[in-house]
């Protein structure tokens, strides 16, 4: 069922690429769903991910590594959760770094998500992930113990300390308070040093594309 509201997400994002050169492809399911009804042309795709970078290649696409490009005009990626405003919390795959680097960079930017991703307050169904430098990690705990915000270091199967990123950062995951304002608590992670990024991503959508098992929906 979840799939099939995926793959509407998918095809309802398609016609968004009309007229774009440059194309950021953002990471996981949602995306690779997107991917498969994609034909390989005479666009230039921009990967957030190595998981990307195989799936666009493996299928024939011409792909350019992020450093290579100076403008985007278009970002394509899913999310985690989305709020009313169209506010995220993106990164549960670890690459966030790289995925707001590029919805900033880029023209516009379009997500697709499956219907279960719509919520009310965000961090309803999850943490918010950051990328904290490695060599930070002990300081940035404490500056979340200091805030007191409870969090987990993300792990990987059959690896010491935290998931590292393609990015080469630790992965954190912070729970999200009941009655945080997402950007103040933004603010506060941002400010503690050694904090690369964060899952936030508030008022970066310009529409989401939201599927159902039997329909899709554009919010803008
Ligand atoms: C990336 O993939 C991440 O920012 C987000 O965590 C995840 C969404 O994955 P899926 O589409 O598999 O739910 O966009």
């Amino acid at each position: 069922m979840e799939s099939n509201a995926k793959r509407r997400a998918a095809e309802g994002a398609l016609s968004f690429l009309e007229g774009a050169e440059v194309v950021g492809i953002g990471t996981g399911s949602t995306i690779m769903e997107f991917v498969d009804l994609m034909k390989p042309d005479a666009r230039l795709y921009v990967p957030s991910s190595m998981e990307t970078v195989r799936a666009l290649s493996s299928r024939g696409f011409r792909v350019a590594h992020p450093s290579s490009v100076s403008h985007m005009d278009i970002y394509v990626d899913g999310a985690d959760e989305v709020d009313a405003d169209l506010n995220m919390i993106k990164g549960r795959g670890g690459a966030l770094t790289m995925e707001k680097l590029l919805a900033h960079y880029a023209r516009s930017r379009i997500f697709i998500v499956d219907d279960s991703k719509i919520v009310s307050r965000l961090g309803e169904r999850g943490p918010v992930p950051i990328e904290v430098l490695p060599e930070a990690l002990g300081f940035v705990e404490e500056g979340l113990r200091n805030l007191g915000l409870h969090f987990e270091e993300r792990t990987c199967a059959g690896k010491r300390g935290p998931l590292m990123s393609d990015t080469r950062g630790y992965i954190l995951d912070v729970e999200v308070p009941r009655d945080a304002d997402p950007a103040n608590l933004d603010n506060q992670l941002r400010s503690i040093r050694g904090v690369v990024e964060t899952g936030f991503f508030l008022g970066m959508a310009d529409a989401v594309v939201v599927g159902y098992s039997d329909r899709v929906r554009i919010l803008t």
